[in-house]
């Protein structure tokens, strides 16, 4: 009897262990699953930046591809950027030419006629400096955008250098996506969406002041400055 009742003392404080015995392995376990999830999250690859100096940037994905032919593919190892007319001596660039100049960052947001418009850090090259390897005639006056969609665009030589308008080859820290015209876009501040050149090919300094592009030959406005 006496030796029963231990059995069963004991097979009770044992059933108590094991019980938390297995509360434990079970926390343990949701714990370490709760981890894993983190790690796994923290883990994939984004390197879009949110915010720089302080200013909200708009996420990648807010810049909606509106272009005549969707987008483009270019394969870097044969891409040339062209930069020919009245220069001194016409030269093809490669990609890695081109960013051999010094790279400057800015925040500036782009606006589309069709109503929507994106706050980007924008990262790339000024025109001036390749403008400055070609020298460019005192003719030039008008500088006109070729895209290998067969998209074009012009801006004054005048706009470009007084506002140290750029080349840009990364978007929020990151090297532009396809769909926003890699490897290069033109940074058109101050101007409207259809300024903004994508998968640019070649850069054409012209006296042609009256040039007008894709949209600008539709009926848009050459100076498409924003008004807001
Ligand atoms: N090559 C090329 N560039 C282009 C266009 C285009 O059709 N082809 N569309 C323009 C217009 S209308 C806008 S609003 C912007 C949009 O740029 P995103 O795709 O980076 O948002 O690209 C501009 N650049
Ligand atoms: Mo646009």
């Amino acid at each position: 009897m006496l030796i029963r009742k231990e059995a069963v003392d004991i097979f009770k404080n044992i059933s108590k262990v094991s019980v938390l015995f297995i509360m434990i392995i079970l926390i343990m376990s949701a714990c370490s699953s709760a981890r894993t999830g983190s790690t796994t999250v923290s883990s994939l690859p984004d390197t879009e930046v949110s915010s720089y100096n302080g200013q909200k940037l708009s996420p990648i994905s807010d810049l909606l591809d509106v272009s005549i032919s969707g987008p483009q593919k270019i394969d870097i190892n044969t891409y040339k950027l062209k930069i020919d007319g009245l220069v001194e001596t016409p030269t093809d660039f490669t990609y890695d030419q081109v960013l051999s100049n010094t790279k400057y960052s800015k925040v500036v947001t782009i606006n589309c006629v069709e109503g929507w418009s994106a706050k980007i850090l924008w990262e790339g090259i000024l025109l001036k400096d390749l403008f400055d390897k070609v020298k460019v005639k005192d003719t030039a006056n008008t500088v006109i955008f070729y895209c290998v969609d067969g998209f074009t665009t012009s801006l004054p030589l005048k706009t470009i250098l007084d506002g140290s308008i750029m080349i840009a080859y990364k978007i929020n820290g990151e090297i532009l996506p396809a769909q926003d015209g890699y490897p290069f876009m033109l940074v058109a501040e101050n101007k409207l969406g259809y300024k903004w050149a994508k998968w640019i090919v070649r850069i054409e300094l012209s006296d042609k002041s009256g040039y007008t592009g894709y949209w600008e030959s539709r009926g848009y406005s050459n100076d498409a400055n924003v008004t807001n």
